[in-house]
């Protein structure tokens, strides 16, 4: 081998450390429940997440999530997080994670969000109400 080969090749692996070259983190997020309803408290749990280097002693060292869509990952810190939704709808919910090494990965998921069927205790007092008056119509109609 050249000197200048030699010198060639350890530039390289000043640069590129043999140990950091396939380090990739690997974003991934389940949530529950899967089938949320609206007002229902939904956990994000982020910790499906990894790097293929944790072997060689890399690790993720942040999770950030973009829960309105807007690209912007600021909306909550952290590998398990929670939110809960007004409307029913499709949400795209994204998480991005990063390694030691400043290296990252994103993923989006769609969270689908119905309708909460159990009525609220206002509207439980809205139709009691409504019987009660009812039930006075009727004395009334009888006298
Ligand atoms: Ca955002």
């Amino acid at each position: 081998m050249t000197k200048l080969s030699t010198f060639l090749v350890l530039c390289f692996l000043i640069i590129f450390p043999i140990n950091t070259v396939g380090a990739i983190p690997i974003a991934d997020f389940d949530f529950s429940p899967e089938h949320p309803q609206t007002n229902e408290v939904v956990i994000f749990d982020g910790s499906a997440s990894w790097d293929n280097e944790e072997a060689s002693g890399r690790s993720l060292i942040s999770w950030e999530w973009d829960m309105d869509n807007d690209g912007i990952f600021d909306d909550a810190l952290g590998q398990v997080i929670q939110n809960s939704f007004l409307l029913i709808g499709d949400y795209a919910i994204s998480l991005r994670v990063q390694n030691d090494l400043f290296q990252q990965d994103t993923i989006t998921r769609i969270v689908s969000v119905g309708l909460n069927p159990v009525p609220e205790p206002a509207t439980i007092l809205l139709i009691g109400t409504g019987l009660v008056g009812l039930a006075g119509l009727r004395r009334k109609f009888r006298k």
